[in-house]
This record gives structure tokens, sequence and C-alpha cells, in this order.
């Protein structure tokens, strides 16, 4: 079957900043020469010290090391802030709309978010923060998460942001990760108009991290919450008669920014850390040339601030590049499914970037409620998250965009800083579905099982041959682990754990996670920290996770149990279940099916046998491969016996 291709529409050909000329070219030079290349691409900051080097990177065991701009120096909140005051000083640069359509919205300007974040910045110091220290955030989508990160950036403080659906253990377990002393949450949050208790869960959480000294409290819902002697500020309190000046810290290219924990395929969440110089060069590039953005459009990225999209696209890109951000509480779907195109009609959103999970939810709802909004200010629109299937992708592009409006689909991970492989608007024919072409400075290569290179069209696994700036720099606390997980699969290369195919057009299309990572509503989880909540339960012997195919979140979590030989398992213990690892983890951990099973399969030297267990979960039982190496066949004839019947 031939897949449709989208031409460049005439008018972005001619007005675009680059054209598919000038991306050959620069994606030509940026391979070439790549410290010519970046020393030019670095010059849309402001540095402090100007660096001289530009490029030390080696992903070989030998002289393994990955740095940019090393001896230059910069700080992110003044690029982000101070730069512009002089000529936008006036102009939005956080435009926040409410979980509920009733509340008032907040327009924020540089010159007010330049205050706010001094005003805390300065709170954090007097607090005892400084360089170096770790800040963890805990906050729903409200512009003070802004605030926090860049009052952060502003006096060197490491920021590592908790997405605000985790549970209180997986908030701990972050805090105590990274040694934080200073916490910054809410009362509440708020999403699809139910309350989302932050300051309950920090207090639950703190019980198993006594090393925090500092809680600042925003008062978001002004819910009762009892703050503690001591230990707990309120936010509002706390800013009050601070200076609304703080000099930014002067930072190293390669001293540290964030971290932002991710599922791996084993054991716990690793801690990314990226640092301030290459990141930086890297959030305000990709966001300009995917975006085709120009200072002062209405920019939406409908990412919460604890992902990395969150990071790159509603913070740092937008903001480094003069841009409006749109900072969105709620959900897609409250009070009804139109609110998205009711608030890119509010706020004449001329750009729009969103995942495939909340687009499949929405065209479930049918197209009458996209029809009711105009949308005439979109001119672009984004995909991030996981592989977006052609029907959601055609029904973006025709009922959301009326095919006027190009779409990106930005292939990317909370690794790599920023898109990495994308179409741009203005130069890439689309194929619905294609994260098509490499962004400037990465080169993908495709491999077989056995590393060897594969050329021309070819499906295999995805590498990037060499560095770019805005690739993480270590695993917090544990360099061996960044090395082993990223660069010994395939010696020399970064392994990204995706599978890929490359068309007879050199089009990327990625394929999905080949690790035992899985993809639920475009949230990385790994199949591992799921087995180990189940497995925490006083009544499971023992439990596999795997994806299973999910009409709207893509993929879902099938969890395999074995319970203790004493234990009955019922109905009962299966909603304990759901239960437990809700709490254990988060909401976004729940899983859709639990069957319980005597066994799991195995092969005679003990390894689970996934292979089989994905097959069932996929209902793809005809032919299960080989099955000659199981311990006990009769295992596998149980599965299939007992399979729950799944929608
Ligand atoms: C930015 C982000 C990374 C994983 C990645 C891949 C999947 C992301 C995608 C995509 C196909 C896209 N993924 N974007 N797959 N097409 N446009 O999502 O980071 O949370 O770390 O997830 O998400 O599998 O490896 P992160």
């Amino acid at each position: 079957m031939s897949q449709p291709v989208y031409p460049v529409p005439a008018n972005w050909a001619a007005d675009a900043l680059i054209d598919e000329a000038k991306y050959q070219a620069l994606y030509r030079r940026s391979v070439d020469d790549p410290d010519g290349f970046w020393r030019e691409e670095a010059k849309r900051l402001d540095w402090i010290k100007p660096f001289t080097k530009v490029k030390e990177t080696s992903f070989h065991e030998a002289d393994f090391g990955i740095r940019w701009f090393g001896d230059g120096s910069l700080n992110l909140s003044a690029n982000c802030l101070d730069r512009h005051l002089g000529t936008r000083g006036d102009q939005v640069a956080i435009l926040w709309e409410p979980d509920s359509p009733d509340g008032p919205a907040r327009r924020i300007t540089y010159r007010e978010l330049h205050e706010q974040v001094c005003r805390f910045a300065n709170l954090l110091r007097s607090r005892g923060v400084g360089k170096g220290d770790r800040v963890t955030i805990y906050l729903p989508m409200v512009p003070e998460a802004a605030v926090a990160m860049l009052a952060c950036a502003r006096i060197g403080a490491i920021h590592s942001i908790v997405f605000a659906g985790f549970s209180p253990e997986a908030l701990a377990g972050r805090i105590q990760d990274c040694d934080s002393r200073v916490v910054l949450t809410a009362d509440e949050g708020l999403r699809g108009g139910k309350a989302i208790p932050l300051m309950a869960n920090v207090d639950a959480a703190l019980a198993h991290a006594p090393g925090v000294e500092t809680v600042i409290v925003l008062a978001h819902t002004g819910a009762n919450v009892v703050m503690r002697d001591g230990r707990d500020v309120d936010w509002a309190e706390g800013v009050e008669g601070q200076s609304p000046d703080c000099a930014p810290e002067e930072m190293g290219a390669e001293d540290p920014l964030f971290i932002l924990y991710t599922s791996g395929s084993t054991g716990k969440p690793k801690g990314v850390l990226h640092t301030t110089g290459g990141y930086s060069v890297w959030a305000s590039m990709t966001h300009e040339y995917v975006f085709d953005y120009r200072p002062g459009q209405i920019f939406w990225c409908a990412a919460d601030v604890g992902w990395v999209t969150g990071h790159t696209y509603v913070v740092y890109g937008p903001l480094l590049n003069g841009g409006t951000t749109v900072m969105f509480e709620g959900v897609p779907n409250y009070p009804d499914p139109s609110r998205f195109w009711q608030i890119v009609d509010k706020f004449q959103v001329e750009i729009f970037y969103g995942a495939p999970t909340a687009l499949r939810a929405l065209m479930r709802e049918g197209d009458e409620w996209v029809a009711r909004t105009s949308r005439k200010s979109l001119r672009l629109l984004g995909s991030v998250g996981e592989p977006i299937n052609p029907e959601a992708w055609e029904w973006y592009y025709r009922v959301v965009g009326e095919a006027r409006c190009p779409i990106v689909d930005t292939w990317w991970q909370t690794e790599t800083g920023g898109a990495t492989m994308t179409p741009l608007p203005g130069a890439t024919a689309l194929k619905p579905g294609a994260a098509s072409w490499p962004m400037f400075g990465v080169r993908p290569l495709l491999l077989d099982a056995e590393g060897q290179i594969l050329e021309g069209a070819a499906e295999g696994s995805l590498v990037i041959a060499d560095s770019w700036p805005g690739q993480m720099r270590t695993v917090w606390g544990d360099h061996e682990r960044f090395f082993q997980t990223y660069f010994t699969t395939y010696k020399g290369y970064y392994f990204t754990g995706d599978g890929c195919r490359r068309d007879e057009d050199g089009y990327y299309w990625i394929t999905g996670r080949i690790d035992d990572v899985i993809n639920v509503s475009g949230h990385r989880m790994g199949t591992a920290e799921i087995e180990s909540a189940l497995v925490a339960h006083s009544k499971v012997a023992e439990a596999a996770v795997v994806g299973m195919p999910h009409a709207i979140k893509g993929q879902g979590i099938y969890a395999y149990v074995t319970t203790n030989a004493e234990v009955e398992p019922d109905e009962a213990l299966r909603a304990e279940l759901v239960k437990w690892v809700r709490t254990e983890i988060g909401p976004i951990a729940t899983p859709d099916v639990i069957q319980f099973t005597p066994a799991l399969p195995k092969t005679r030297s003990g390894k689970i046998m996934r292979r089989i267990l994905r097959k069932i979960a996929e209902n793809d039982t005809g032919n299960l491969g080989d099955t000659s190496t199981l311990a006990d066949p009769g295992v596998v004839d149980h599965l299939l016996a007992n399979r729950p019947q799944v929608e």
C-alpha cells in the first residue's frame, strides 16, 4: 500500500526559516564540521565568558566523556529573562489557563516574571540554597512551577521536578536519590475538577526522606494544610520583602542544570542529568527550527512540566526565544472534549504541540467537539511522546488543522534534551507517522542484532553515532550506570532503546521500544518498576509485566501475578493490587489487566519467557514461536485457557 505524502505547502516553503535545500546544507555542515556549526548556533545565547572549546566528546570506553562549550560560562535564567527586558519587557511571557474555564486566566509579562523569579531566588538563597544544591519541585501546572525552575537556574541550584501525579513513595525515592534538602509544593493541585493533595503527599513522603529541611508551600486552592514550624514556609509570605533583584550565578557550561527521573528497563528510575550550556543551545535551536518560531508568537505545548517535554518546550525553549508560552493546568476533556480547542481560540494559539494519547481520546469523542471551535489562529501542529498512528495523524491533520497546518512529529527522549528526529515544517514533505529526518548534529544509525550497520531501507535498533549538545551527561550519582545503560549494548554508540525503520526515501519511522520499557499515554514505565511494586505486596509471590495494545493509551499494562501458596486469588485481590500499584507508584502505573497464574512460563534456566507473555497480552496467540525451551509447557496452556476478556 502506498503511503500518502503531503508536500510542503508553498507558503511554508517560501516563508519558513528553513526550506529543504537549507536543511540539507545545514545538516551536512552540522555533521562535517560540528565545531563550526555549533560555534555559530551558540551565538543565540549570551555568554558571560565566551567558550573557546566546542565539542569534546567520545562514546568509547577508553576516553569516554561528553563536554560541550566546556570552558564557557553563562546563566540560563538571565538568557530566558534579563536579556529580553529591554526589547520585550511588557510582552506576555506566560499565558496561564486554569483547570476550570470559570477561573481567571493569568498573563505574566517578562518584566513580571523576572521580578517573581528574582524574589523567589532570593527566598531560596535565604534558606541556604546555593550552587549545586538539589531542589525537588512537586507542583501542579501553575506559573510558579516555571518561576521555581528559573529561580533555581538563576542561583545555580539543580532542580528535580517530580510529576505531581506521582505517589508519596515515588516522591520520597526521588528526593532521597538526589539528597534534596528543599521541596517546593502546593496545598493542592487541580486536574479535571479533582483536587490532588500535594502537601499531604509531601508530608507522607518526608516520613521516608528525613533530610528535607525546608518545604515551600504555594497556596493554590486555598485548602487547609498543616504547616510545620521551622520546616514549612508559605510561598507568598516567603517572597514578601525579598528584593526584586538577584544577581545571576555564573555557571560553567558543564555545570548541572537539572535532574529528571525517568524509567529504564531495569531497577529504579534514573536521574537523567542535563547541564547548562549544551542543553540551552539545544532547547533554543530546536524550538526555533522545529516550530519555525518567531519571537512573540503564541506557542502552546500541552505537556506537564513534570516531563521533559514540559522542561524544554513549555519553559526553556520558548522563553530563551522571547516567546509567549501557554501553560494549561487541566486536562483535554474537562469540562468537555472541546477544551483544548477553546483555549486555542481564547489565546489565539498559533502553534499547538500535544501527545497522540490525548488526540486519540479526543478523536473518539467525535469531530463535533472540534468543529464548534474556530482554530483559525493555528498554523502548525506538533506531536510527541509516542508513535502517532496514521489514523490519529490524519484526524489531527484534517479535523483539527483543517489540512492547513503541517504536523511536526518529534521523536526524542528525556536523555536527548529536545527534538532529535522530526520533520521541519518548511522543509519536509510529511508522511503520517514518520519521525522523518535527524535534527542538526544527530547521526542516527540502524543496527542489526549483531551490531552491523544496516544501509538503505532497513529496520533495526536505533543508535546515534555521535554526541549532540542536548545529550544527557550522566545518571545522577551513578556515572557507571550511565555508561553501561547507553554505551555498551552497541560499543561506541548511544543506544536509544527504540526500534526504527528507514524507508526508501531515507525517512525514519520509530517502531517503539525494544527494551522492557512500555509507553503508557506517552509516559515511560519500566516493567521492572511495576513488577517490584507488585512483588512488594504481601500476598504476591511473583509478577511479570508486559505492554498490551490499548486504543487510547497506546500501550496498556498487563500484569501476570502468582500469589503466595496460601492465598486464593479473587476479584477482591485484583482490586487490592490495582490500588496497591497506584499507591506505590502513582495512577499512571495502574494495571489494565491482572491475570493470576499458578506459575510464570520459564526456561529451564529460570528466565521468564517474556516473549510468550507479550504474545498472550497482545492476544496474538496463533503462533507463540519456539516454546521448546519451556520448563513446563502446561503453564502456557493454563495462561491461554484463563486469559481474561479484554476489550
Ligand atoms: C520526549 C519524550 C521517550 C520515548 C522514546 C520513544 C517514545 C517519544 C516519539 C516517540 C515515536 C515520537 N517517543 N516521541 N516514539 N514517535 N514522536 O517523550 O521523552 O518520556 O523520555 O520518552 O518515547 O519510545 O524512546 P520520554
